[in-house]
């Protein structure tokens, strides 16, 4: 029989993360089917989970001996981190390795949306440019109001980045920051002022619709919405309706409420960009990502003690 202690593998993830897991723990990966039947036979002595995709509720109450939860991402809405706790479970995720990637990403959404580089491209690749001139003017980048939603870790990385383009920065959030940027306790009014509005807070409950028909209304008709967070931040059937009527002028998506369908009429929409959830989707940040699975599961096997642990855990982290 093993020494090492017993882990449970949910992916598919990265064949780097599964092998070096392998190195100190006895593995055995969540099939697709047959769960129940699987964790009948398997879940006694699981004192560790390796995820990729959350971690059900279900699941977690049929682990009696997990002791620890290491989640590939900076968000974990798809754990229910209080119960974890309760349960004197640590959970820990990937923070800042992906802050300036995301950022990237981000940037990339509003410049793109802005510019309309997804019509422009076609406008050149179909050969209009040859039959009917030159593509029409879009507005510049430079010198707006972007309003931050969530200035967090990645929120002032996107910050900072912004500022390259002359930017005016204001923010809104729970709690006002330390930063050098104009706090808004209300969001609707942090819209109104906004010409670009960004979304970068957790997932989950506490956040959900917080963008809603009255903050997409007072964006407005010239407003661009960049959701870089989670698709539940957003109301998705509002945020279409406002585009259809006009009354925002753009959007850069790269999350979506039902994931990985996007609604027909986004797809059909030529002021909106897509991206399929590629905000951390590089080679070297997934690596880095992957390292740190490793790291917070490799330390709690040494120590007992994870590297990035979740608020929520916080206090059990010792
Ligand atoms: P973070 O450092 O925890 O920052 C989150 C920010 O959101 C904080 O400033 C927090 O400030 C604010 N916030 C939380 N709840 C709020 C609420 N109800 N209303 C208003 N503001 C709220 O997290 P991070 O590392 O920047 O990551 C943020 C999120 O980005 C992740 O949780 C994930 O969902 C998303 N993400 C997406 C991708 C992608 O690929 N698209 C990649 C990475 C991350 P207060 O506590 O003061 O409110
Ligand atoms: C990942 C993310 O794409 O870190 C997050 O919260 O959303 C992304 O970086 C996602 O976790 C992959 O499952």
């Amino acid at each position: 029989m093993s020494e090492m202690p017993k882990l449970l593998f949910i992916g598919p993830g990265m064949p780097s993360v599964r092998a070096r897991v392998a190195e100190t723990f006895d593995v055995v990966e969540l099939p697709a089917d047959g769960r129940d039947a699987f964790l009948a036979e398997q879940a006694e002595g699981i004192v560790a989970v390796a995820t990729f995709h959350g971690l059900s509720s279900d699941v977690m109450a049929a682990l009696p001996d997990l002791k620890v939860i290491s989640s590939f991402g900076v968000g974990y809405d798809a754990i229910d981190a209080n119960e974890a706790a309760r349960r004197g479970i640590l959970v820990g995720h990937t923070p800042d390795v992906l802050n300036d990637e995301v950022a990237d990403t981000t940037i990339m959404l509003w410049l793109a949306a802005s510019k309309r580089l997804v019509q422009a491209d076609a406008w050149a690749r179909s050969g209009t440019w040859e039959r009917e001139g030159n593509y029409p003017l879009t507005k510049s980048v430079r010198g707006r109001t972007v309003g931050i939603l969530g200035l967090g870790r990645i929120g002032q990385t996107i910050a900072s980045m912004a500022q390259m383009f002359d930017a005016r920065v204001i923010y809104h959030s729970r709690t006002k920051k330390d930063v050098p940027f104009t706090y808004y306790g209300n969001l609707v009014d942090m819209a109104r002022d906004a010409d670009v509005l960004i979304v970068i807070t957790p997932g989950g409950a506490a956040t959900q619709h917080l963008v809603n028909a009255d903050v997409l209304n007072a964006l407005g008709p010239e407003g661009i919405l960049v959701n870089i967070a989670r698709g539940s931040v957003v109301d998705e059937a509002a945020l279409i309706s406002a585009l259809e009527d006009g009354r925002l002028g753009g959007a850069g998506l790269d999350v979506f409420e039902h994931e990985p369908h996007i609604p027909d009429a986004l797809k059909a929409m030529d002021n909106v960009v897509l991206a399929p959830h590629i905000g951390s989707a590089t080679v070297e940040t997934r690596d880095a990502m992957g390292a740190l699975v490793c790291e917070n599961l490799e330390q709690w096997a040494a120590s007992g003690s994870i590297k990035a642990c979740v608020p929520e855990c916080q206090h059990l982290n010792g």
